[in-house]
């Protein structure tokens, strides 16, 4: 991408951009919400619709000069439609959190109750983390995982929970939970207490796009929020999709705008468009399964050393392992351990964890970036094997260094795509 204008206009910047670039090029990204997104989408992103208010929607703006946004919203919501099965789709929220936050308040009056996971088994910070406002309004109540071996949910427990407490809404959907849910059970207990079942999607929208795992909307879902920018590998975003039920788009609708955003990032809105794009090439398949297959590989050596793994593995993009348990490294010392080697993941807590969340048993990894990258499952053990060598040795200096020279070669080899076709 060309940059001659900041570069002339303000170094500082310039500079930073450049930094970026080259950590992006010589290191392995692992954070499993992180991805790289096309060119095209990068230019969409950058485009001249940066300039223009568009509050309202397509047809129904508040300022004139709409011809082009409304093309522009109007393609992205289609192609969303198709991507998930929705029949209704609001592509304008700024992000994931907002997405959520506008979610509730289209659903929900103050003072109803969500029967969400509890945050420690792999919830969001949305889905009612103590720390945030969201907690002053609506009442979070917790079902947990019956097995942290194998991650299933305790089904018995949530349905005898939803039935005392009676929420509005059962929500699903994790941003460190690595395995399938049994959506069909959701949907029934959410309908036995009238509830309705709503899901956070953000991690694995792109494999539920790419058809890799499961669409919840085939088991009867509600409503499904996301990001854009995880495994669907498009722009920094939100989207909120709802199955079927015109009432229930209505209210989201009015609840992104006016009651909760202003005007809409309509190049962010461009980007998204052409991600879904993307996602609808059959090449988008072969990505995802090839995610799914490149998590697998590093499971096989994480679990050939003896790594303990939260519910034994993974069915989708994302590990996450018991670094302290099993290799006597905290995650946060294997997170910075690992960034000076060119390894970028994330500490993250685990269930029940002895640890505090600001240095936790755990890390977190995942395979979106590196197979955009177009790393197969031989490169990814190796990479599995490294991460190991180095949490192993973590005080030899120069094993330290032979590991830092093997992953910039890798990622010399593997340079980051400008496009996937
Ligand atoms: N920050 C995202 C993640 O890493 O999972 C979720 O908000």
């Amino acid at each position: 991408m060309d940059y001659d204008y900041i570069k002339k206009q303000d170094k500082e910047v310039y500079d930073a951009i450049m930094g970026e670039e080259e950590r992006e090029a010589e290191g392995i990204e692992l954070i499993p919400s992180e991805n790289y997104v096309s060119r095209a989408v990068r230019e969409a992103n950058s485009s001249i619709f940066t300039n223009k208010y568009s509050e309202g929607y397509a047809g129904k703006r508040y300022y004139g000069g709409q011809t082009y946004t409304d093309i522009i919203e109007t393609i992205a919501i289609e192609r969303a439609k198709k991507l998930f099965g929705a029949e209704f789709v609001n592509v304008q929220p700024h992000a994931g959190a907002p997405a959520n936050v506008a979610m509730y308040f289209a659903l929900l009056e103050p003072g109803d109750t969500i029967l969400g996971m509890d945050l420690s088994h792999g919830g969001h910070l949305t889905h009612g983390h103590p720390v945030t406002y969201l907690t002053k309004i609506f009442k979070f109540i917790r079902y947990k995982m019956k097995d942290v071996e194998t991650g299933e949910i305790d089904y018995d427990e949530m349905r005898a929970v939803a039935k005392a407490e009676k929420p509005k809404i059962i929500l699903a959907g994790y941003s460190a939970y690595p395995r399938e849910l049994d959506y069909a059970k959701f949907v029934e207990i959410a309908r036995e207490v009238g509830a309705l079942a709503v899901m956070d999607v953000a991690h694995i929208a792109g494999l539920i796009a790419g058809k890799s795992v499961k669409n919840p909307f085939d088991y009867g879902f509600d409503i499904m929020t996301t990001t854009t920018h995880k495994t669907l590998r498009g722009p920094r975003g939100g989207m909120i999709l709802t199955r079927e039920n015109a009432d229930l788009a209505k209210k989201v609708d009015k609840s992104v705008f006016p009651g909760f955003q202003g005007g809409p990032l309509m190049n962010t809105i461009a980007a998204k468009a052409v991600c879904f794009g993307e996602a609808l090439s059959p090449s988008f398949h072969t990505y995802t399964d090839q995610i799914l297959k490149n998590a697998k590989a590093m499971e096989i050596v994480f679990k050939k050393n003896n790594v303990r793994m939260l519910t034994g593995g993974t069915s989708n993009h994302l590990i996450l392992a018991d670094v302290f348990g099993s290799l006597a490294i905290s995650g946060k010392e294997a997170e910075t351990l690992l960034d000076r080697v060119g390894i970028t993941l994330n500490k993250n807590a685990i269930a029940d964890d002895v640890r505090g969340p600001m240095d936790p048993s755990g890390i977190r990894f995942g395979t979106p970036a590196i197979t955009t990258r177009g790393f197969k499952e031989a490169q990814c053990s190796r990479v599995a094997e490294l991460m190991i060598d180095a949490m192993k040795n973590k005080e030899d200096k120069k094993k330290l260094n032979g590991i830092r020279e093997e992953i910039r070669t890798m990622c010399k080899k593997f340079p980051i795509p400008e496009s996937f076709a």
